[in-house]
């Protein structure tokens, strides 16, 4: 099935000096990885995922919080980066400047070859003391599915002995504020903005692609779902990020 990709996107990005590729979960779903939003799965169906994505969360249970991101970790380091990981990476070759900004916890745009990404919201491989921020280095090899199906103890803090927690930003945390300043001002310089399988939900991230479309930028979003980025999007290509980016890059260079 051939995708149709605007001529004044081909235009654009042939002669784009600078993108940004503001990506979400939907980006990894056609490498397996649930979405955020969708139904939780298996062992985890009783609970969404904003209930356990917060600090009180890991504080009244830490183990069933630990055990669900070692969960996710686990699904992660078993999964493979897909085509439009794949595409969007191949892209920096052609552009003179490329930043991935990432919502997503996974390793998967690094995994296909892009090397500056910005992580909004922390990464799953990098978890730190709940106690004192020390940094956690976690054993080599693909965590177990915990005993029992979701209680995990977390290791302990080297340093303090405190709990290690995941290296995630949970609701009503700070973004990281070089990655978020840099992710600004990426987005405030760029000529072409593509918000890449996101719901467009949470904030602050989901304001990016208002400041480049502030400056003039065009804004391009690849989704096979409607989101509150439609009517803000100059060009929005319905459909899976693992089918169209490649089609955007075969029609393109
Ligand atoms: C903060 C890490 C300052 C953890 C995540 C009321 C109004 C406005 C804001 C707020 C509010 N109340 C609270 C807030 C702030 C809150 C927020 O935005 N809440 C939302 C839910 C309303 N934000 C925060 O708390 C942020 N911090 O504001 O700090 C502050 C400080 C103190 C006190 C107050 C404020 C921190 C937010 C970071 C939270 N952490 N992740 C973890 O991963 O466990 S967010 C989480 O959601 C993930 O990172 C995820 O990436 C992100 C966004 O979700 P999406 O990526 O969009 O995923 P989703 O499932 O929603 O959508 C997938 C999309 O893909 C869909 O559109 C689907 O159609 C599409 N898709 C599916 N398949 C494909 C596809 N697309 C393409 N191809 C496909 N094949
Ligand atoms: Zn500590």
């Amino acid at each position: 099935m051939s995708i149709a990709i605007p001529s004044e996107l081909i235009t654009a990005l042939r002669g784009a000096k600078h993108v940004v590729f503001l990506t979400g979960a939907g980006v990894s779903a056609e490498s397996g990885i649930a979405t955020f939003r969708d139904a939780m799965t298996g062992l985890w169906e009783r609970y969404s995922a904003e209930q356990l994505a917060n600090a009180d969360a890991f504080r009244r249970d830490r183990e069933l919080v630990w055990g669900w991101y070692e969960w996710r970790r686990m699904q992660v380091m078993k999964a493979e980066p897909n085509a439009a990981h794949r595409a969007i990476a191949a892209i920096a070759s052609k552009v003179p400047r490329v930043d991935v900004v990432t919502q997503n916890v996974d390793d998967l745009h690094e995994r296909a070859g892009s090397d500056k990404v910005l992580h909004l919201h922390g990464r799953l491989n990098r978890p730190f003391c709940f106690a004192c921020g020390h940094p956690h280095t976690l054993s080599a090899g693909i965590p177990n599915e915990p005993e029992g199906g979701r209680r995990l103890a977390p290791p302990q803090c080297e340093r303090c002995g405190g709990y290690v927690r995941p290296g995630v930003v949970w609701f009503g945390e700070m973004l990281p504020k070089s990655q978020w300043d840099a992710a600004v001002e990426a987005c405030e310089a760029c000529d072409v903005l593509f918000s890449v399988g996101t719901s467009s939900l949470v904030q602050p991230a989901a304001g990016l692609p208002l400041l480049a479309a502030r400056r003039r930028a065009m804004v391009v979003q690849v989704n096979p779902n409607p989101t509150s980025l439609d009517g803000i999007a100059q060009i929005n290509l319905v459909g899976a990020a693992g089918v169209i980016m490649p089609a955007l890059v075969d029609a393109t260079w």
